[in-house]
């Protein structure tokens, strides 16, 4: 893709995060229409209405472009992708807790490009592009420096997706290594805590593409270290996510099997 199209959905993209942010703001005061997709996995009518706004608003400037939304799911095709999370962090959404965010994130032939990940009710905006670093409200920012598995905090993501005892073997693992974990309902915040070093590393044993796309940009562009999410079908199936500061890098792929040299997604699913 040209610098001058990437510019162009760059400036875009900053834009509409900030107008879907504000939406699942006013959404949130009072959510409509919580519905279950599955076990612990939440609907709601915001889920809907600000997908709708997002792809709106980027259709009509890129009508050429494709989109994967969670809720909707793909419209179009080519190399020029949109992957949207419109609330990423549902459930905490549903049960009125201000934990969530929208995460809109922007690949070019497979690569992630452009990142957005907006937390309206912490007012936060991330923003990355790939190779120009990553910005917290318009300031720069890095993952943790200097800290050890002894003092780390790493978040572990959970869904219903996997069997109990795989995430369980997963936090007997990183708490073996000294660390410290928590566990809170958004993805996508998670890995965008990671980048400016509120998080010391991510990990969840399967995770949807959509949940991601944005914030793996911010942890890479902010210095940090992720696994290869996007190897494979990984856009349309999701897959396995390490993200971390980098001088945890060999603890956590040990301890998680994330990100190994051999690593089998198959394997994480059975
Ligand atoms: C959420 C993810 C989170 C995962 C939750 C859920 P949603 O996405 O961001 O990492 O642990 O189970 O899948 O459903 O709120 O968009």
């Amino acid at each position: 893709m040209k610098e001058g199209e990437l510019d162009a959905r760059q400036e875009a993209l900053a834009a509409i995060a900030r107008e879907a942010g504000e939406r699942a703001r006013k959404l949130f005061s009072n959510p409509a229409g919580v519905k279950l997709k599955g076990v612990q996995d939440f609907i709601t009518a915001a889920d809907g209405e600000v997908e709708r706004l997002i792809i709106e608003r980027l259709k009509a400037r890129f009508p050429h472009d494709a989109f994967l939304g969670e809720e909707g799911g793909t419209q179009g095709s080519g190399d020029a992708l949109w992957i949207i999370d419109p609330i990423d962090g549902t459930a905490n959404f549903a049960y009125g807790i201000p934990h969530f965010c929208v995460s809109i994130g922007f690949l070019s032939a497979g690569e992630p490009m452009l990142g957005a990940v907006c937390a309206p009710m912490y007012d936060e905006l991330y923003l990355a592009r790939r190779g120009r670093g990553a910005l917290r409200n318009g300031r720069p920012i890095r993952v943790a420096g200097g800290v050890e598995m002894g003092q780390a905090l790493i978040e572990l993501g959970w869904s219903s997706r996997l069997p109990a005892k795989a995430y369980t073997a997963l936090l007997e693992r990183v708490l073996a290594t000294g660390a410290t974990f928590r566990r809170a309902g958004s993805g996508a915040l998670g890995l965008a805590y990671v980048a400016d070093g509120r998080n010391h590393g991510y990990c969840e044993l399967h995770i949807n593409s959509w949940d991601v796309a944005a914030a793996l940009l911010l942890v890479r562009e902010a210095g940090g270290w992720t696994n290869d999410f996007f190897a494979g079908d990984a856009i349309a199936r999701g897959n396995a996510v390490l993200a971390c500061a980098p001088q945890l890098q060999e603890a956590l792929v040990a301890a998680t099997g994330v990100g190994q040299a051999n690593e089998k997604f198959e394997r994480r699913i059975s």
